[in-house]
């Protein structure tokens, strides 16, 4: 045995592991009811899947997800996927599977930008490496320091009364007793009127936030946020664009003002901090440009007294795994998370979902990101399986 090898095996680390083969697919599934943001409503999901072929026989899973194709941002699953293929596959086969942060530092000095693709290799790395190591994600990251998540839940299927049914379900199941409500895209007048019927209705049972996905001015979120606190509103996420807009909206009124959009990363997480426009950053591990990376943005957060939350950006299984391992190394977490992504799908790709009771979430336990792809249902939602079946029925 030579002496590199086994200095290798005694940190516990495997033998030179390299990456073989890279590929990634587009899964395409129902949501249980339209879900309506201010600047989209979506039908469905689609999963962008990487998987990371070792030359030990270990496969790493990721996911990258966005919300209504080009719509939230400039990342579609099928430019996540093309980027992959064509850009950053050459850069990682070949590559020592092992070092992660190396090869995210590769990606990131040869690759501008594409920080949910980012984040769906670094997921898969971190799964592999995980199951070779026999850890979990979170003990990759540094540890967690909780094993559980408490998880709000978005009411968006544009309609006030379908949404107070909702809640009552969601709290009789005790899944559920925060509450987000999307809006935005009716008038500020409309909009206090239906989180005010939402909050009357749910009393002290539960907590109600809203985010407007920035689809106010600078003028109507003047209006907009006071009446929000006057009504029993807790928190508002990014009601504007700009971030000066947000500064000058900063500390006015008795609401907590949440940066979402804003956030792409620690550079950004530094600016706004600096200026320390937001109470609170949701951080999504996709946004952030991934695991590390949302890492960071904690950090930051931590050191300048603001607040955190674990964003989604609508994750299947697999990404909200990867973000829940994550959240689970932050410090603090004074507004809890939104992993609600899966139960917003009518189908799973796990052999078993995750887990969610008495209104959180638990961290999966197990090698990697703890969970195993069900490949069925992989190939069953699979776009290209599906329009192959298409042309033979047609052809
Ligand atoms: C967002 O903007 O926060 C999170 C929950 C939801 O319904 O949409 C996402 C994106
Ligand atoms: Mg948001």
């Amino acid at each position: 045995m030579n002496k590199n090898k086994d200095i290798a095996l005694q940190g516990g680390l495997s033998e030179m592991v390299t990456i073989d083969r890279v590929e990634t697919l587009l899964l395409d599934l129902p949501t249980i009811r339209p879900h309506q943001l201010s600047m989209t409503t979506m039908q469905g999901q689609t999963l962008m899947i990487v998987r990371i072929y070792c030359s030990d026989g270990s496969v790493g899973v990721g996911e990258g997800t966005t919300i209504g194709g080009l719509a939230y941002g400039a990342e579609s699953p099928e430019g996540m996927k093309l980027a992959i293929d064509t850009y950053f596959t050459p850069l990682l086969v070949g590559q020592r599977a092992d070092a992660v942060p190396e090869l995210m530092q590769r990606l990131v000095l040869a690759i501008k930008d594409n920080r949910f693709a980012k984040s769906a290799v670094e997921t898969a790395l971190y799964d592999a490496l995980g199951q070779r190591l026999d850890l979990p994600v979170s003990m990759l990251l540094g540890g967690p320091v909780r094993d559980r998540l408490e998880v709000a839940w978005t009411l968006a299927s544009g309609d006030t009364v379908r949404d107070i049914e909702e809640a009552e379900a969601m709290l009789a199941m005790r899944r559920h007793r925060v509450f987000k409500l999307k809006i935005g895209k009716r008038s500020v007048a409309q909009d206090v009127a239906h989180v005010a019927a939402i909050k009357k209705a749910v009393g002290d049972r539960a907590t109600v936030r809203v985010d407007i996905n920035m689809a106010w001015s600078e003028l109507e979120a003047r209006y907009g946020i006071p009446a929000l606190a006057d009504v029993g509103c807790e928190l508002v996420e990014q009601p504007v664009v700009s971030a000066a807009a947000l500064k000058r909206l900063s500390g006015k009124y008795p609401i907590a003002l949440m940066a979402d959009e804003s956030l792409t990363g620690p550079e950004s997480a530094f600016a706004l901090a600096q200026t320390k426009a937001p109470d609170v950053f949701a951080i999504k591990i996709e946004q952030s440009g991934g695991l590390r990376a949302a890492q960071k943005v904690a950090a930051i957060a931590e050191a300048a007294q603001i607040e955190l939350y674990g964003g989604t950006m609508l994750e299947g299984s697999i990404g909200t795994a990867a973000s829940a391992h994550t959240f689970s190394t932050f410090h603090a977490l004074e507004w809890g998370t939104e992993l609600f992504g899966p139960l917003l799908l009518t189908e799973d790709i796990l052999t078993s979902p995750l887990r969610y009771e008495n209104f959180e979430l638990h961290i999966p336990q197990g090698a990697g990101l703890g969970i195993v792809l069900d490949e069925e249902r992989v190939q069953f939602f699979n776009r290209e399986r599906r329009k192959r079946s298409v042309s033979l029925v047609a052809g």
